[in-house]
This record gives C-alpha cells, sequence and structure tokens, in this order.
C-alpha cells in the first residue's frame, strides 16, 4: 500500500488497483486554433498541466499502472452530439473546419492527444461524446475488470470534465485524488473553486494533491 499526502487528508492506495485518468488532453482544448480558442478562451492557460502530467505519467508507467486516456468528440456524421450541445450559446463550432481539421470529430488531428502524453500500447483510449468519461462509454466496465477502486486524475478543462467525471465516479463508489498542477482551467477563478469544491465538506467529491505528492507516495 502507498499513502498520498493530499486535502482534506491522507489517503492510502494500492497501486494495482488504481488507475491513472488522463481527461481531453486534446489539442482542440490545449492548442490555439481549436474548439477551447473558437470559444473565446486563452489556450495557454491549459499548458500549465502538460508538464507536470507528463512526469505523473511517466511515473505510472514505470510503476505499470492502468492508464486510460479519454478524448471528447463525436462520429463524423455527428449523429451523437445532441443538437443541444451543438447549437449552445447559438454557436455550431463543433463539425466545423478548423485550423486542425474538423472540430471535435474523431479521426481529425484537433480531436486527438497532444503528442507530450501520448498513449501507448495497452493503455485504454475512452472516446467519449460528453463531459463526463462515465456516460455513453466502457469506462465502468473496463475498470471493474481491473478490480480498480481509485483514481488518480488530471486533464482538462477542472471544471467541466475533470469535475464531472470525478462526479460520475464518486458516485459509482471510486476514490478519486485529483492532482491540482495536472489539471487546468481556462478560467483562473475556476481553477481555484474547483478544486476547493472537490475537497470541502470532508472530501464531498474526493482528494485533492500534486503531482509531487503523487510521485513520492508511489515510489
Ligand atoms: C470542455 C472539457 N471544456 N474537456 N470540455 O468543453 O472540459
Amino acid at each position: 500500500m502507498s499513502v498520498i499526502q493530499a486535502e482534506p487528508c491522507a489517503l492510502e492506495f494500492n497501486a494495482a488497483t488504481t488507475a491513472l485518468v488522463i481527461i481531453d488532453m486534446q489539442r482542440d482544448f490545449v492548442l490555439p486554433g481549436g474548439f477551447g480558442e473558437m470559444l473565446g478562451n486563452d489556450t495557454s492557460l491549459l499548458l500549465s498541466a502538460v508538464q507536470p502530467t507528463e512526469q505523473v505519467l511517466k511515473k505510472a508507467r514505470e510503476k505499470r499502472m492502468l492508464i486510460i486516456h479519454t478524448r471528447e468528440g463525436h462520429r463524423a456524421d455527428l449523429s451523437d452530439c445532441p443538437p443541444a450541445k451543438l447549437t449552445r450559446g447559438g454557436k455550431t463550432f463543433i463539425g466545423t473546419d478548423g485550423p486542425m481539421g474538423r472540430i471535435l470529430v474523431r479521426g481529425e488531428q484537433g480531436h486527438d492527444i497532444i503528442h507530450q502524453l501520448y498513449p501507448i500500447a495497452g493503455e485504454p483510449v475512452i472516446d467519449k461524446p460528453g463531459k463526463g468519461s462515465f456516460h455513453a462509454t466502457d469506462l465502468h466496465q473496463i475498470l471493474l475488470d481491473r478490480g480498480i477502486k481509485t483514481l488518480v486524475v488530471c486533464g482538462v478543462t477542472l471544471e467541466v470534465c475533470v469535475h464531472t467525471t470525478v462526479r460520475e465516479a464518486n458516485d459509482r463508489g471510486y476514490e478519486c485524488v485529483v492532482l491540482s498542477d495536472c489539471v487546468a482551467s481556462y478560467f483562473p477563478e475556476f481553477q481555484r473553486v474547483g478544486l476547493e469544491m472537490i475537497k470541502a465538506q470532508g472530501g464531498i467529491f474526493g482528494w485533492v494533491s500534486n503531482s509531487k505528492s503523487f510521485i513520492t507516495a508511489i515510489s
């Protein structure tokens, strides 16, 4: 067993029953020219999470932990994109052409994961049409089959896909540890409050730690 220093309290975990979940580190969110920027966001704010997540990924690979990557996106015909999502805010960016191909469409350059965190053989990639990683995917089955109890969570954006996934996971009985320097938001205020919300009330959705504490715990 390992112990990770976290808030609101330290958490005991077993690397064999823990998965590293890296959420939506896709070009469409992290790089200029993608969905995130088209919505008016400054994508550079997300880059801070890349280097610490690389360190965590390296260590998790060394320790042969289960590593899961997720990607938000849709079928080319957009048949799995609800009209309410497609036209959200009166804008129709999803499926339109951008500098990295059609926005948030599977198989397009922008939909794929940034090279620094690219999955290797044996690491499941979950393609999800929604914000949560459990909705309309086989993630829960994959975790159950491997006897996973604890999730170490990285990715973007904190208040959208990371939060939705952590809430879904919490309701399915997983212990979730979010690494504060491995998640990012386009809004600094949401980053601060988003982390507070997870660990408030004795850890209402989970625990908050950081890359250094994870690496120390697992080393
Ligand atoms: C968003 C995500 N922000 N991956 N998606 O639309 O958080």
